[in-house]
């Protein structure tokens, strides 16, 4: 057995948060001010659980733990109809509709303490509201009322049989298929509790490039073991399926959807689930794309194919979930264009058990996109959003970036769709068009590493994600700190501090990897470093130079009409605000338009100059957080500490090298210097070239 010294004892006494962030946000370290923990301590006594099902029993003891270890006292929990003095009391209350399944009231003033739902999932949900609370106002006294926002708040997981995650970067796959159903890792239990403290209700377990071994009895007994597990906490079970299936599992000839025996083949298959999975979530498709079977290899719409899968389910509660990720190759397209193009027709055309999953951009999950143009314009659909929590084009796990203001920069975004104020996030939840069904998912960035995310400080992506499922109104500011608070630091100056430079993150990134609205120049198949001389002759429609178009004339995509007709697809408000490259936000000029190096910018810098500006400016940034993080290192427990740090160095070295890369590279254009003040390389573009095989990504 390792053996723990006395000294690494102390450090965590002292600190208090856990060393290798396993217990992710439910660490519940003691309350440092003692004056809070005190007037808390003397306030509360006992937990009066008035409930006796199996799910209240586990909120009551998920507060207790909560509670005694923010508190460092005892607590009981008991187990009668009426409140006593100090207690808090936990009560289903059956009257109040309103507050829905998931829904609950908390509050801790006047001498009350409560948490109360309609039932025991709100109750639980409240338990971790109320926990939560304590950790960022202490003592003062509070009141809330909570109502989710959005129904099915998802975790899409791409996690293969043999145990590799697509594009995770955290290890291997959580779930250990080989052990499952006979052992239970202990970690899939902190899993759960994590998500339900976040509010996540619903998980696919399994990739979306899917095998159809995962409808296989044997499969299907390891995915009811992991139910079975998930349950208490709330959470729902999806299965990603391959549209195949009927023919590599069921031997037919066909998986032709309007086929009377492929729609026997799912009838018979969704009921044999069901008897594993008795509240089965419902099935996550990923079809005709990127080489996956579909409906259309049968001349069938998606529509087609949905449609059966919600007649399978026509029994149950469960959902089809139908993603919109679709493209072809096409070096004259655009595939901005192409999922709009191929669904549109198809409005109205959807089962009400059927939501279509849409990628929060156009293109796919570029540091910085557009809102996707099917937001607002499909009025007869629920549509989903689906973001990347993995950081697949944003620094893997060696890159900070906090993802919030990325996520919010899209659910804030304005559609127009019935005038001003239909943002994404109301289309999401069902108030700009009502629908029956509504969903936010996030590609999990979990994997088998003792944190859970690779990179530590991408726990609060995992984290701020969930939040915004529950309340997308939620500010990236309030859910930085709120982390912050309970993940690493009590200390009001260190959160600020922390949160100050999760919040500029994001920006940075995009400005050492794709300024001005820059996309898709990244290397091919690993996605991480630059690549923006990929060209024509690895794909016609996918290469850096289709997206970037630089040439001696200028630079960008023009969607205004010249190159695509892109921006057509959105509201005449939306288009106003981009067309004119006068006007258009910075952050999205080359999203939209091709322009000479020397236009004028609103800055005061010409294009080229403002370009380097910023590729420089990201970097310079990084080197910030560096030293900024430096400063906290007598304030953060020490393995959190040095982990950051490194990865923050690491950093800097592959920052340096996506910006190196744009100057060498699009100044073989531009043909002009670095701007004053700007100190150029001292390597060569073939140099710099090279890294991708130095840094071991071939
Ligand atoms: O971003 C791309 C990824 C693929 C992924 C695909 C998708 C699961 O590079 O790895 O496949 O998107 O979302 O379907």
């Amino acid at each position: 057995m390792k053996k723990i010294t006395f000294a690494a004892l102390l450090l965590l006494s002292f600190f208090g948060f856990s060393q290798s962030g396993s217990e992710l946000w439910l660490s519940y370290t003691k309350i440092e001010n003692s004056d809070h923990r005190t007037q808390l301590a003397a306030a509360i006594n006992a937990i009066v659980l008035a409930s006796d099902s199996e799910r209240s029993q586990l909120a009551a003891q998920e507060l207790q733990q909560a509670l005694e270890s923010l508190l460092d006292k005892k607590i009981p929990i008991l187990q009668q109809a009426q409140p006593i003095p100090g207690s808090i009391f936990l009560n289903i209350k059956s009257n109040d509709t309103a507050l829905g399944k998931d829904g609950f009231i908390i509050l801790r003033k006047e001498g009350k303490q409560r948490i109360e739902a309609f039932n025991d999932l709100g109750l639980l949900y409240g338990v971790f509201a109320f926990a939560r609370e304590l950790q960022e106002i202490g003592a003062a006294p509070f009141e809330k009322r909570e109502i989710p926002k959005v129904r099915y708040r998802m975790l899409n997981h791409w996690d293969n049989a043999n145990g590799t995650v697509e594009r995770g970067y955290a290890g291997a796959s959580l779930w250990k298929w080989f052990e499952l159903p006979y052992r239970l890792d202990p970690r899939y239990e902190q899993y759960a509790r994590a998500n339900a403290a976040i509010g996540i209700n619903a998980v696919s377990l399994n990739n979306v490039n899917a095998s159809s071994r995962f409808l296989t009895a044997e499969y299907l007994e390891k995915i009811k073991a992991l139910a079975d597990l998930f349950r208490p906490y709330g959470i729902q079970v999806f299965i990603s399926v391959n549209f195949r299936s009927p023919r590599t599992l069921g031997g037919l000839t066909t998986s032709d959807p309007l086929d009377p025996d492929v729609r026997q083949w799912w009838k018979e298959k969704t009921a044999e689930i069901h008897r594993y999975i008795p509240d089965f979530g419902g099935f996550l498709v990923k079809a005709n794309s990127e080489g996956e079977p579909g409906p259309q290899d049968y001349g069938r719409t998606h529509a087609e194919g949905a449609n059966m899968l919600a007649a399978a389910l026509e029994n149950y509660p469960g959902i089809v979930i139908w993603r919109a990720f679709v493209y072809k190759a096409d070096p004259n397209g655009d595939r901005f264009k192409e999922a709009y193009e191929q669904f549109k027709p198809l409005d109205g055309q959807f089962d009400e058990k059927v939501i279509v999953q849409v990628k929060n951009g156009p293109i796919d999950f570029m540091p910085r996109e557009p809102f996707h143009p099917m937001f607002g314009a499909f009025k007869k659909t629920a549509l989903a959003v689906e973001f990347q929590i993995t950081q697949e084009y944003l620094g893997h796990s060696t890159h900070w970036v906090y993802l919030a203001p990325m996520f919010k920069e899209c659910l804030d975004a304005d559609t127009y769709a019935t005038g001003k104020g239909a943002t994404v996030g109301k289309v999401i939840d069902g108030s700009v068009y009502p629908t029956p069904i509504s969903l936010m998912a996030g590609v999990a960035n979990t994997g088998s590493d003792a944190n859970f995310t690779g990179h530590p400080m991408a726990q609060s992506n995992w984290y701020a994600f969930g939040r915004l499922a529950w309340d997308h109104t939620l500010s990236a500011a309030q859910l930085a700190k709120e982390w912050t608070a309970i993940s690493l630091s009590q200390k009001k100056e260190v959160i600020q501090k922390i949160s100050s430079l999760m919040l500029n993150s994001h920006a940075t990134y995009v400005n050492y990897t794709y300024p001005l609205g820059l996309h898709h120049m990244m290397g091919e198949g690993h996605h991480f470093g630059p690549q923006p001389w990929l060209d024509k002759s690895q794909r016609p429609d996918w290469t850096s130079t289709y997206y970037h178009r630089a040439a001696a004339s200028g630079i960008g995509f023009d969607r205004t009409g010249k190159m695509s007709n892109a921006l057509a697809l959105y509201a005449p408000e939306v288009q106003n605000t981009w067309k004119d490259p006068q006007q258009c936000d910075l952050n999205y000029l080359l999203w939209f338009h091709h322009l000479p190096w020397d236009y004028p910018l609103s800055t005061g810098r010409m294009l080229w100059e403002e370009l380097m500006h910023r590729y420089y400016q990201g970097v310079e940034e990084v080197e910030q957080m560096r030293l900024a993080w430096a400063q906290l290192e007598e304030e953060i427990e020490e393995e959190t500490f040095n982990n950051v740090a490194a990865r923050l160095q690491i950093q800097k070295r592959e920052a340096l090298w996506w910006r190196d890369s744009g100057y060498l590279y699009f100044k073989t254009f531009s043909n002009m210097p670095l701007p004053e003040g700007l100190t150029p390389p001292t390597r060569s573009l073939e140099e710099v070239k090279a890294l991708e095989k130095i840094y071991h990504l071939r």
